[in-house]
């Protein structure tokens, strides 16, 4: 029989790559294996044009077709195709199908204060009612709200607003859907109602004409155009929409088998920490922890805090590359572990880390402003930033215990982030309990799975998750200092705002 063979695309912040996913029949008594590889890797760089940051989509998807042809050009031969990307971005199609314009990057400063005005205007506590997000400056409907204000007639002459992986899939099969989770990620979808909410749009004067009624992940899409086919000379394999926000995708391959309830980490260019909940949790205490519920795979939500992560580290990283005093993210790891311990603590969330550039004058002045020692070296700013991150999950999962009620006995951790040994240990350390890792392309995993449950291959998420376990190898760092760690987080804590 013919191996399920799927592809799968997986475009975060900082980069994006493309893998094959090959379903291994079982062997005696063996569990069927997925066998992972890596066939395409590519940058993803955002582009800076008069005051505004955007996206080279353009770029992204020249970089997605010269995957699909590679894959065929190197004897593969997937059935399928599923897209994943980061959450939240979207371009707008103007009546012919055509994209107008580049779509902005979720940096861009143009949703500088929205936050602030959106709450004035319709009040905290119902637009987390509404909404269930956490309130991010980068949530879709600050995004809108700042273009409607700008009056932009990009969204006048908008027809139809595609997120990115759906914008992408459109590209290449020419069929306009908008996929659920992404969906979850605008603040404009209501997680009770699981509908678009018209009326907050009305409100705020965004078209709600442009929104699709959202199809679930496990959904066919269609095939690529003949066009794409003929351009990269290959057969018309079929587009699926999988979990197509990144962070779902992830969470679909976390290989928690044995527990019911379970705390992970998708850690990459963002840190999200959350646990799978079969419905949303709307309440109070969310909103005053300002935690999100995400739609996720196979009908979950997500609990989940977005945490600034390691962009704090690629900034720094990126200012140093571009003086010329280059450095690999394990050079800095070991550099990070030679430097003294708690010397210096950040809140990773602060506000003043969210924009690019100036990322080590940033943490210095913040140390500075908090009469802390300044981190001058490379080690002592990545330990600083290591340190406070571990710190900051720490708190986060507590705060998930007291909204859920559940207490967990450690922490799944996935993505690119868990090639930093030093961080998961850190984590350990910090919550006083065992870190298990793996596997590190969590999200195109994730993404395959769906596509294996569209063609028949897994007939559930609980069977998907088996899989993963089977297939990749876990790790487990247990605890050690925890004096040590307990009494850093009293530090961290003086430091941290109330959430
Ligand atoms: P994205 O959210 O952009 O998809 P990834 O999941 O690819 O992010 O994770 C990227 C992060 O992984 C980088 O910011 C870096 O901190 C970390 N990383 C990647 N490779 C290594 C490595 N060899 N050693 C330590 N950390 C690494
Ligand atoms: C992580 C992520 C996260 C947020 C951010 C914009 O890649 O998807 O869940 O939505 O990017």
């Amino acid at each position: 029989t013919k191996l399920a063979s799927v592809l799968a695309f997986d475009l975060g912040a900082s980069s994006g790559r493309a893998l094959i996913g090959e379903l291994l029949p079982h062997t005696g008594s063996g569990q069927p294996k997925l066998k992972v590889t890596e066939i395409h890797r590519f940058p993803n760089q955002p582009i800076a044009v008069h005051g505004h940051l955007h996206w080279d989509i353009l770029r992204l998807l020249q970089e997605l077709k010269t995957a699909i042809r590679k894959a065929f050009q190197e004897g593969y031969a997937p059935q399928t195709f599923g897209i994943d990307t980061w959450g939240v971005d979207f371009g707008l199609l103007d009546a012919n199908g055509e994209l107008l314009g580049n779509p902005y990057h979720y940096r861009d400063p143009q949703t500088e204060g929205i936050i602030e005005e959106l709450v004035n205007l319709i009040g905290k506590d119902s637009l987390y009612e509404q909404g269930g997000l956490q309130f991010m400056p980068f949530n879709t409907v600050n995004q809108l709200y700042a273009m409607k204000k700008a009056a932009s007639p990009k969204l006048t002459a908008a027809s139809t607003l595609l997120l990115t992986p759906d914008l992408l899939a459109y590209f290449l099969t020419g069929e306009k859907v908008c996929e659920f989770t992404m969906a979850t990620t605008t603040q404009l979808f209501g997680p009770k109602e699981q509908k678009w909410n018209t009326a907050l749009m009305e409100k705020l004067g965004i078209p709600s004409q442009i929104f699709l009624e959202p199809i679930h992940p496990g959904t066919r899409i269609g095939p690529l155009t003949p066009e794409v086919c003929e351009e990269l000379d290959v057969p018309p394999i079929e587009a699926i929409a999988v979990g197509t926000h990144d962070t779902e995708s992830a969470v679909a391959a976390v290989p928690a088998t044995g527990e019911e309830e379970f705390a992970y980490l998708v850690c990459g260019t963002w840190s999200l920490l959350g646990t799978e909940l079969e419905r949303p949790l709307v309440t109070p205490e969310a909103m005053a922890l300002d935690f999100s519920n995400e739609g996720g795979v196979g009908g979950t939500y997500q609990l989940l805090k977005n945490i600034m992560g390691l962009w704090i580290l690629q900034e720094c990283k990126r200012e140093w590359d571009e003086q010329g005093d280059g450095v690999s993210f394990a050079e800095l790891v070991l550099q990070a572990e030679r430097a003294e311990p708690f010397r210096s603590l950040i809140h990773p969330d602060d506000p003043s880390f969210y924009a690019p550039s100036g990322m080590i004058a940033r943490i210095q002045s913040y140390c500075r402003e908090t009469s802390q020692t300044v981190p001058l070296t490379k080690g002592e700013l990545a330990r600083c930033v290591l340190e406070s991150l571990a710190l900051r999950y720490r708190q986060a999962l507590e705060q998930m215990e007291a909204l859920t009620g559940q207490s967990f006995n450690g922490l799944h951790m996935v993505g690119g982030g868990i090639q930093n040994e030093l961080l998961c240990r850190f984590t350990a350390n910090a919550i006083g309990r065992p870190v298990w890792t793996g596997p590190v392309e969590a999200s195109a995993i994730g993404n395959m799975l769906m596509q294996l449950v569209a063609l028949g291959e897994c007939s559930s998420l609980q069977d998907a998750r088996q899989l993963v376990a089977a297939s990749f190898p876990i790790e487990t760092y247990d605890p050690a200092q925890t004096d040590e760690w307990n009494a850093a987080f009293e530090t961290f804590k003086r430091l941290s705002e109330p959430q």
